[in-house]
């Protein structure tokens, strides 16, 4: 057995890793596209994938994209944004390159430390005459402030388009997240906890909103003679559509194994100084969708390093948002750019690392992530919680007298634990 094996005790683990059923179980999709020989172009899957989803999430309309990106894209140019669009450094690039595609400038705002989304007062703050849209993220699945934001919105005449890339299926207040805003865009990419493989969505309100968003897709084209906006091609095909189908049939199974997975994540991390779990989001059914940890300055070592000793270990965690886009060649000119501008986004993107989360990983696996990153305080002799114990010098990962701490001792240079 070779160490890629799954089963191998050292084989790698990835931060993520697509859920992918028996293959036997698309064949049946695959052989209806191959009959039909309707394989693109709004076919039978696609229109089904559309009303499936939208009844699965809550909402009441939803575009299927062929990539959540180009669904950025076409959600600017549906609401015929102008001018400057406040949005958050601590993103994934495809946020702020979709207003940098459409001839708009990004403006960047702060973030909050809890939630790593949009501070309101930070957007608020970053207001000028030019303003007319708001793009938060709601970072790996918890909500922005959507209150406030719609709020900050109404009083300046503002749109908000959320990309909700990391948001599928996420409740708030006992409804969707989705709902909140004038648009909300999710990404249905290969790493996400639904996926088309390549794939996203826009949500919208009405009809007619959606009706704009569908000829935007499709080259703006109504009919065979009639083009009625400068559109773009961003259609998801029939393939794409089966596989989301089928996915749908598994999707809160596989939900559910990611929230396991969390719970084992957030119980053996806890008491680790040095690390921060966040907390759960209040009001909110989680998707599961990342695993962010934060390594502080009290950690003996620099994210960089336990990021590194990981991977030595064949763990590849990932330091989702870092870079900030704000330092990307691209943005780093823009007076909002400037680091003093954005003291929390840099600071956070300083300490995180998104630790390994899909349905197939096992209990074992995470318990070789924890390993390591409980070996980490040991091995570098962290001394803050040095304790005399039975007049031996025990070093320990928790703190002392805690109940439901688990200990990693250093006794006369040989490690147990209890
Ligand atoms: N907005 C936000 C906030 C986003 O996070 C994203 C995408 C978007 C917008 C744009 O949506 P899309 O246009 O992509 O629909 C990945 C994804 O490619 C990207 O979709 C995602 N965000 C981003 C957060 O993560 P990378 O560069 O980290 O991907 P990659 O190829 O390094 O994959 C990560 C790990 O996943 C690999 O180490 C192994 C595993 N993997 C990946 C793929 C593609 C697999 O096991 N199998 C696979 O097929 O960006």
């Amino acid at each position: 057995m070779s160490a890629d094996h799954p089963e191998h005790p050292d084989h790698p683990i990835y931060v993520t890793q697509p859920f992918l059923p028996p293959l036997a179980e698309f064949m049946p999709y695959l052989e209806k596209i191959w009959d039909r020989k309707l394989v693109t172009n709004g076919g039978p899957f696609h229109q089904q994938l559309e009303a499936e989803l939208a009844a699965y999430l809550g909402v009441q309309h939803l575009a299927l994209f062929t990539n959540g990106t180009l669904g950025l894209l076409t959600a600017l140019q549906a609401l015929r944004v102008t001018g400057e669009v406040i949005t958050t450094p601590y993103s994934f690039a495809a946020t702020a390159h979709s207003v940098l595609w459409n001839g708009l400038k990004p403006v960047f705002a702060d973030i909050d430390p809890d939630t790593c989304n949009l501070d309101p007062d930070s957007i608020e703050a970053a207001i000028t005459p030019q303003t007319t849209a708001i793009m938060p993220v709601h970072c790996y699945g918890r909500p922005c402030d959507v209150e406030r934001i719609q709020k900050i919105a109404d009083t300046y005449g503002l749109k908000v388009i959320y990309d909700a890339a990391h948001a599928f299926g996420v409740q708030y207040k006992g409804k969707s997240l989705l709902n909140w805003g004038d648009l909300s865009v999710l990404s249905f990419h290969a790493t996400k906890v639904y996926s088309t493989i390549e794939g996203g969505a826009i949500i919208c309100p009405d009809a007619k909103t959606k009706q704009r968003i569908d000829y935007l897709k499709n080259f703006g084209i109504a009919d065979e003679v009639t083009v009625m906006a400068a559109g773009i091609n961003g259609k998801m095909n029939e393939v794409q559509a089966a596989f989301g189908l089928m996915q749908l049939r598994h999707v809160d199974d596989c939900i559910a194994r990611r929230g396991e997975i969390a719970r084992l994540y957030t119980q053996q991390l806890a008491g680790l100084l040095g690390i921060r779990v966040p907390d759960d989001a209040p009001h909110t059914v989680p998707n599961h969708s990342y695993f962010p940890i934060f390594i502080g300055p009290d950690h003996p070592l620099s994210r960089d390093a336990v990021y590194d000793r990981l991977r030595q270990r064949g763990i590849h965690a990932r330091r989702y948002f870092y870079p900030l886009l704000s330092d990307m060649p691209m943005y780093r000119g823009l007076p909002s750019a400037a680091k003093d501008h954005l003291p929390v986004a840099h600071e956070i993107a300083a300490q995180v690392l998104c630790l390994p989360i899909y349905p197939a990983l096992s209990d074992a696996d995470v318990m070789r992530v924890v390993d390591i990153l409980r070996s980490a305080l040991v091995y570098e002799g962290w001394p803050a919680q040095t304790v005399a114990q039975d007049g031996v010098a025990v070093a320990v990962s928790a703190p002392v007298g805690e109940p439901t701490g688990r200990l990693i001792e250093r006794r006369l240079g040989s490690e147990r634990r209890v």
